[in-house]
């Protein structure tokens, strides 16, 4: 099981994650071909040289980059942390490397440090930050590891010593306290190597955690598959990382957009769960973060604000045996948090053996009738009165106080 030992990520629930490099500029699409896979890999899947590809700093002019803008935001929609792509697997670095001239601050027109800036912001908010750094995958340095491609040739040590490395100890020791390292496809890192990485990490800022990514069964918390939702409760220190649409980084042809509602469905179910939701971005190369990302977020902030006790600090759910088809159940301890997505007079809980103190609206914190009793078919049924101006309301919390402090679930009796 995996501990990162610090409360905060336990608490997080929900993050927000940026992918922004170089890709943003392509949009999806290179000398008139469009790329098939995410918009990010848009090098290696359309094998664009590296000289060729290096070309695009000169085109980085990110004019309408607001990172006040985006961390207020984070914090509007109740986002804990932020973990932005420092340097993703094209190998450019969004900061002003001292060890590669390929960054943003010495090969573009921009020249301005985006994750100082970054630093900046999430400072003044109060937000948590963290680094996405690709260790392995380098598509612009001879050494670095490149997916679905040879590399028996190449010398990785030496990557690793003259970029990864050094750039890891810049972001570890110029950017303030960062909360995570979020490492991303290890693809042929030892388990020495990652120990490495992982002693670097900590011998400059101790209370930085790794994520699983690092490889080889190491890392302080357990990251799933993309967009993955465990169909079980996961023990341990976990998180979810997933995209509104189908791609990480912009992409212009990628329309398939989830709804808020989906999303708060996500949030919940995850939540429930045990794992946080780390929830991306992906600015165009203008800095625009594209206008349906922010309304999505928009509508699923103002429920995830009116809803944050239902949402914040809650724990793993043990399995309730009973698939509801309008909410979902998060908890506390002497707290169960109903997320009711589909208009209801009332709220059942079937199979649940608490004893209830009370009941509340979680938004506005109303009390609500509420009755126990052993149904005439035997199991026990905990029941809230939904009031009359919620009837026809969906997404929104009750909360039913208990005297023990975990739910009472009741087998299902055959
Ligand atoms: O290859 C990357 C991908 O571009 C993206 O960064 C995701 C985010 O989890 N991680 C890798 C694939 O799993």
């Amino acid at each position: 099981m995996q501990d990162t030992k610090q409360q905060w990520f336990k608490d997080a629930k929900f993050g927000l994650f940026i992918h922004w490099g170089l890709y943003s500029i392509l949009a999806g699409e290179y000398n008139g071909q469009k790329t098939e896979r995410i918009a990010e890999w848009i090098m290696n899947d359309l094998d664009i040289p590296v000289q060729e590809y290096e070309k695009l700093a000169s085109r980085f002019n990110p004019i309408e980059f607001d990172p006040d803008g985006i961390v207020r935001r984070a914090k509007e929609w109740g986002m804990k942390y932020l973990v932005f792509t420092a340097k993703h697997h094209e190998g450019f670095a969004m900061w002003d490397s001292k060890c590669s001239d390929y960054n943003v601050v010495k090969a573009t027109p921009y020249g301005k440090d985006i994750v100082r800036q970054f630093r900046e912001a999430c400072d003044k908010y109060d937000m948590k930050l963290g680094f996405y750094y690709s260790q392995a995958q380098d598509w612009h340095d001879p050494d670095g590891y490149m997916a679905r491609k040879d590399n028996s040739h190449k010398n990785y040590r030496a990557y690793l010593e003259r970029k990864c490395f050094p750039q890891l100890r810049e972001l570890l020791t110029e950017y303030g306290e960062v909360a995570l390292i979020w490492f991303d496809t290890p693809m042929g890192t030892t388990a020495e190597e990652s120990e490495e990485m992982v002693r670097l990490v900590k011998s400059i800022q101790p209370n930085c955690i790794v994520s699983g990514r690092i490889g080889n069964g190491l890392g302080e918390y357990m990251t799933t598959g993309d967009n993955f939702i465990p169909r079980l409760p996961y023990e341990g220190d976990w998180e979810v990382p997933a995209t509104l649409n189908d791609t990480w980084g912009y992409s212009k042809f990628d329309h398939n957009w989830k709804n808020p509602d989906e999303i708060i469905h996500l949030l919940a179910k995850i939540n429930s769960r045990g794992g946080n939701y780390l929830l991306n971005i992906g600015p165009m190369s203008s800095g625009k973060v594209p206008e349906e990302s922010l309304r999505i977020l928009d509508e699923v902030g103002t429920y995830v604000r009116e809803n944050a006790e239902a949402i914040f600090g809650t724990k793993r759910m043990g399995v309730y045996p009973y698939e509801l088809d309008w909410g979902i159940l998060t908890r506390k301890d002497y707290k169960i948090f109903i997320h009711v997505f589909k208009p209801r007079i009332r709220a059942e809980l079937l199979n649940i053996g608490n004893k209830v103190k009370g009941a509340y609206l979680v938004p506005d914190g109303r009390p609500l009738e509420f009755r126990e009793e052993t149904t005439c078919e035997g199991p026990t049924l905990i029941e809230v009165q939904i009031p009359e101006d919620y009837r026809g309301k969906k997404n929104y919390t009750i909360c039913i106080d208990t005297e023990e402090a975990e739910p009472v679930f009741e087998p299902i009796q055959g």
